[in-house]
């Protein structure tokens, strides 16, 4: 710890005739700050710095934490958020005042919205000036604009409250539903000395974080009678599933229950997506013709078409389709949220699952075989048309005969992470490339945002030390791309696959009126995307078949080096929005 030694004399500035004086240890906000994040176990921050953090952001790497300084804060804020979701620890976005907290903001209500726990951290400007609004710099109520857009929010103002705010933003952010949460650190508070002892006697060591919720036993009763009753089950998890670390415990209940099971995006390789359980590829069957589903970890969101409707075998789009609901969440406003829920189970994942679990005992009667049965059947024949398709070799590439070429190396290399982002980059990708392993596929979640994509790749490498494996959009990857710097500065084991298509969704759309602008849709025609890597001291590759895309990613994985691919997909081979064309409003037909 940096220990400031004053006399009280020359703190005074009272003439130093006083041979009595006794010096004092002091310390000051900036180290109050590394030594209540040290305590509590962060060891990572991803930030970017400035006025008034900068020296922040030197004293935490003095004092032994890494320090990741990314090129814009929302890919810091990003790369924090999903540090959250893979460790369970919140994850830290470092800022500075309003621009660069604007900047990290969105990736705060991006960590709200899909339940990561992360605490977006930003210096201030002096609150006397910013609340009389005299034009301070970089003049912001910070405070209050973070407030509607995370689970909680706190500013400190006094060095002595620096462990109180500190434990209170860890709490927020993993305690229940974990969430997003701004602390406000104003630049006056990183100076003030206070008295070393009592300092440090203010910190708090936040003692079990995330208590367990236990599930009341009646309600995991009604939910197993529910179960029992039902003749065509399903089990949906969620990525909430996946975050609880729970793995040995959620593949049991699968597996001892014998019920097929639909793993969202973030939750596929909680159990192989190989296994003969999963529905994947009978996913538009089951959905409508299961009688009771378990939803584990997941919301019925859009995600989920709210529960309702076609998808479900609902008559309009807002019918119920006569599904009875079990809902396995951790909050309990959840269940109701779209369709009425017959049986909620309200604790976390872990301890519900595993008092579920003690229910099913050793006589649990499997499924009837005929619902198997009808699901095995779907399956093999849409697995059967998926290999036709991944078998071809078309020139130029299709996204299928590329991904199968990224859908070989994942299983080989079954514990690197996997980061996605795209409209059809993402679609074709989540539905090709098989996931082996618990917490491997992280993409753009519950908002389908674009971005994630390099502040996931630097924070997956950091994280978990393994090698990362980007499949992005070309649109996609703009939003980050100059995280490519980041990547080789830090020296981490990305290899970024682009899926070249020469635009959003698309590439092959003109303008209309035949004038100079291209369509909005498309960007400047084969762009050497692999340029920016080798700019910067990593690999670049431009392939154009799939043998070159694996020899590629093959060397990528060997070298260990950043590596960027730009895979020149069929311009004309993707769908306006992906699979969610049904979103996308479109005029009325006349
Ligand atoms: C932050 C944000 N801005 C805009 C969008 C709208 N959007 C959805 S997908 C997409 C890009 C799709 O193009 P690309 O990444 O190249 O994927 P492709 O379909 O071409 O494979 C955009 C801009 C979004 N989801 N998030
Ligand atoms: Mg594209």
């Amino acid at each position: 710890m940096e220990v400031v030694t004053k006399t009280k004399d020359n703190e005074t500035g009272a003439a130093s005739a006083a041979p009595q004086a006794q010096p004092v240890e002091e310390i000051d906000g900036f180290n109050l700050v590394i030594e209540a994040l040290k305590l509590n176990g962060i060891d990572t921050i991803f930030g970017l710095p400035g006025i008034p953090i900068t020296d922040l952001t030197r004293k935490l790497q003095r004092a032994g934490l890494r320090v990741i300084s990314f090129r814009h804060e929302q890919n810091a804020g990003y790369a924090a958020s999903i540090a959250g979701f893979l460790t369970q620890k919140p994850g830290i976005c470092l800022t500075v005042s309003a621009p660069g907290f604007l900047n990290g903001l969105t990736a705060l209500a991006h960590a709200t919205t899909n339940c990561f726990p992360m605490i977006l951290i930003s210096g201030s400007s002096e609150r006397e000036v910013v609340d009389l609004q005299q034009g301070d710099y970089e003049e912001m109520d910070q405070l209050a604009i973070a407030k509607p857009l995370c689970k909680a929010a706190f500013r400190v103002l006094h060095a002595e409250d620096i462990g109180v705010g500190v434990a209170r933003a860890i709490r927020a952010a993993v305690s229940g539903r974990p969430g997003g949460v701004y602390l406000d650190l104003p630049a006056k508070l990183f100076p003030q000395a206070i008295d070393a002892a009592a300092g440090r006697r203010s910190l708090i060591q936040v003692v079990d974080p995330a208590p367990r919720q236990i599930p009341a036993p009646d309600s995991v009763k009604r939910a197993m009678d529910v179960l029992k009753g039902a003749k065509r089950p399903l089990i949906i998890l969620g990525k909430g599933a996946a975050y609880a670390q729970a793995d040995a415990d959620i593949r049991a209940l699968v597996e001892k229950t014998g019920i097929p099971y639909l793993p969202m995006s973030m939750a596929k390789g909680l159990l192989p997506d190989t296994h003969e359980q999963s529905a994947s590829a009978a996913r538009s069957y089951v959905l409508p013709e299961a009688d009771v589903v378990m939803l584990i970890g997941a919301r019925l969101n859009w995600l989920l078409s709210h529960g309702k409707g076609k998808t479900w075998g609902g008559k309009a789009s807002k019918d119920w389709g006569g599904q009875a609901f079990i809902q396995v969440d951790i909050s309990p406003q959840e269940a109701d949220s779209n369709v009425a829920v017959a049986a909620p189970v309200v604790g976390d994942i872990g301890s519900c699952v595993k008092a579920m679990l003690a229910e099913v005992g050793s006589n649990w009667t499997k499924p009837p075989a005929d619902w198997l049965g009808a699901i095995a059947e779907r399956k093999s024949k849409n697995v059967a048309k998926m290999a036709e398709t991944l078998a071809k070799n078309p020139s130029p590439m299709s996204f299928q005969s590329a991904l199968n070429v990224v859908r070989d190396i994942v299983k080989a290399n079954p514990d690197a992470m996997l980061v996605n982002e795209g409209a059809n980059a993402l679609d074709f990708t989540r539905s090709i490339v098989d996931m082996y392993k618990p917490r491997k596929r992280i993409d753009v979640g519950t908002w389908g945002i674009m971005g994630i994509g390099m502040g996931y790749c630097v924070a997956a490498a950091v994280v978990t030390g393994q090698q990362v494996i980007a499949v992005e959009g070309d649109s996609a990857f703009g939003f980050s791309g100059m995280e490519t710097e980041t990547i080789c500065r830090y020296n981490l084991p990305v290899c970024i696959v682009i899926m070249n298509n020469n635009g959003v969704y698309r590439g092959d759309e003109t303008n209309p009126t035949g004038g100079a602008d291209p369509s909005p849709l498309v960007f400047v025609k084969d762009a050497r995307y692999e340029k920016l890597m080798e700019a910067f001291g990593g690999v670049g590759a431009h392939v154009t078949t799939p043998d070159a895309l694996r020899g590629a990613m093959e060397e990528a994985i060997r070298s260990k080096r950043p590596t960027l691919i730009n895979a020149v997909i069929d311009e004309g081979g993707g769908t306006e929005s992906g699979r969610i064309t049904s979103l996308n409003p479109t005029a009325k037909k006349k």
